[in-house]
């Protein structure tokens, strides 16, 4: 599939610090040293509908680290999937009487343009999970083959005991996983699984729903985490710096998906670092498509919001908050937009070196994006006192604010 243009990324003077980020394999604070090439994989939407404001929340917390990267003189490897097929999808396309690959491409194009007018950095490859069937038929056979994956009805499960590993994102003890499970795709309940907790790698072909060809497991389609395994192992390989996505996907997601990558390889770990963004919610509750409670991005533009002002509104909460949604949230950033614009729009102004620095220094501490832009807050405030004649100094605080965080003034 094609991503989204890239929006320019100003070059700034210096050098950025590493990034310090809260991990949820350990449950604390690591410094990130990634190589020249930092490699990280973002899970990407279910496009059954448009993008709402959660999941705009999620993707900006990791194009924070990659702008915080690139700041560092590396650069990012960047890589992102498509759930394409999966229940819900169908399940949504059934109820519209569309069809399912018209919805989600459609959905897919909005996403795009919703990313690529909120300046989020494209990733390098942005994979389907249909276009993926290919390299994960291979994968499921080769875990069977190994004993770590067997068949029940024609359905192919992995044993989430042949990964000493299994446990070790999240933390979870059985009975949490085992709701967690439930509500979140697993089937825990089904007779005839070694574990309950066993998830599905490949799903045998149901009437009325869309098949692939899978070798010697029959026609079928794949699981959800072995999607996102196949597409990681495929373009990053073992050991790459960060798996990213909102805290709902710690468990089962990204724990199956180490757990499915670490069996196939004998190697440890699937990522080095497990980074988590919290919750949006609206009206008290998780913005959820199931739930319906959402707020879309395309909406807010199609209402002629600048899509500045809703990046500067996600900048706002720190990304491992929970946090809602509000008209006030968005009115706030909207002021604070224009109090930006018009203070790097004089001929000169307070020299910003030191802004660069603590804006700098606030991405580098777990991405307190809250603070970064209490920074810029300060300088636009001394700047409307009249305080400076640096005539660098409004180009330099603008280049700053688009290349660290993504906003155009
Ligand atoms: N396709 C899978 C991942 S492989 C998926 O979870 N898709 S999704 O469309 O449901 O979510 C896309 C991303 O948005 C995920 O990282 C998810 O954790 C995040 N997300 C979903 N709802 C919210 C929310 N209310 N607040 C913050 N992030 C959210
Ligand atoms: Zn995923």
């Amino acid at each position: 599939m094609h991503a989204w243009p890239a929006s320019e990324v100003p070059a700034l003077p210096g050098k950025g610090r590493d990034l310090r980020i809260h991990d949820t394999a350990t449950d604390g604070r690591v410094t990130l040293t990634p190589g020249p090439v930092a490699r990280i994989y973002v899970c990407g939407i279910t496009p059954y509908d448009a993008t709402h404001l959660g999941h705009a929340a999620t993707y900006n917390a990791f194009d924070l680290v990659q702008r915080v990267w690139l700041d560092t003189k590396r650069q990012v490897h960047y890589v992102q999937n498509v759930t394409d097929v999966d229940d819900p999808l169908l399940e949504r396309a059934v109820r519209d009487g569309i069809d399912w690959t018209v919805l989600a491409e459609r959905e897919t194009a909005l996403f795009r343009e919703d990313m690529t007018a909120l300046r989020m950095l494209p990733p390098r490859q942005y994979i389907g999970a249909v276009e993926a069937i290919p390299g994960i038929v291979p994968l499921v056979e080769r875990l069977r083959d190994a004993g770590a994956a067997y068949e029940l009805d024609g359905d192919v499960y992995f044993s989430v005991e042949s990964d000493p590993h299994f446990g070790e994102v999240s933390h979870y003890d059985a009975e949490a996983m085992r709701v967690l499970s439930a509500e979140r795709g697993g089937d825990p309940e089904r007779p005839g699984k070694k574990n309950p907790l066993d998830p599905m790698l490949w799903m045998a072909a149901r009437e009325g729903e869309p098949s692939w060809d899978g070798a010697s497991l029959g026609p079928g389609r794949p699981g959800w985490h072995i999607e996102c395994v196949a597409i990681a192992l495929d373009h990053l390989g073992m050991g790459f710096d960060v798996q990213g996505g909102g805290s709902d996907l710690v468990f089962p997601h990204h724990e199956m998906g180490a757990s499915h990558a670490q069996a196939l390889t004998g190697e440890f770990p699937f990522a080095k670092t497990y980074v988590h963004a919290g919750m949006v919610a609206l009206d008290g509750e998780k913005m959820s498509k199931s739930r319906g409670n959402l707020v879309f991005v395309s909406a807010l533009r199609r209402q002629g919001t600048d899509p500045a002002a809703i990046r500067l509104a996600l900048l706002g909460h720190h990304y491992r908050a929970d946090w809602e949604w509000t008209d006030q949230v968005l009115r706030d950033a909207e002021e604070r937009l224009a109090r930006w614009r018009a203070a790097v729009s004089r001929p000169d102004g307070p020299s910003a070196d030191a802004l660069l620095e603590e804006v700098r220094e606030a991405l580098a501490d777990d991405l307190d994006s809250p603070a970064a832009l209490a920074a810029v807050d300060r300088w636009a405030a001394a700047q409307q006192a009249g305080g400076g004649t640096d005539e660098s100094a409004p180009g330099l605080v603008s280049r700053t604010v688009d290349a660290l965080l993504g906003v155009a003034l």
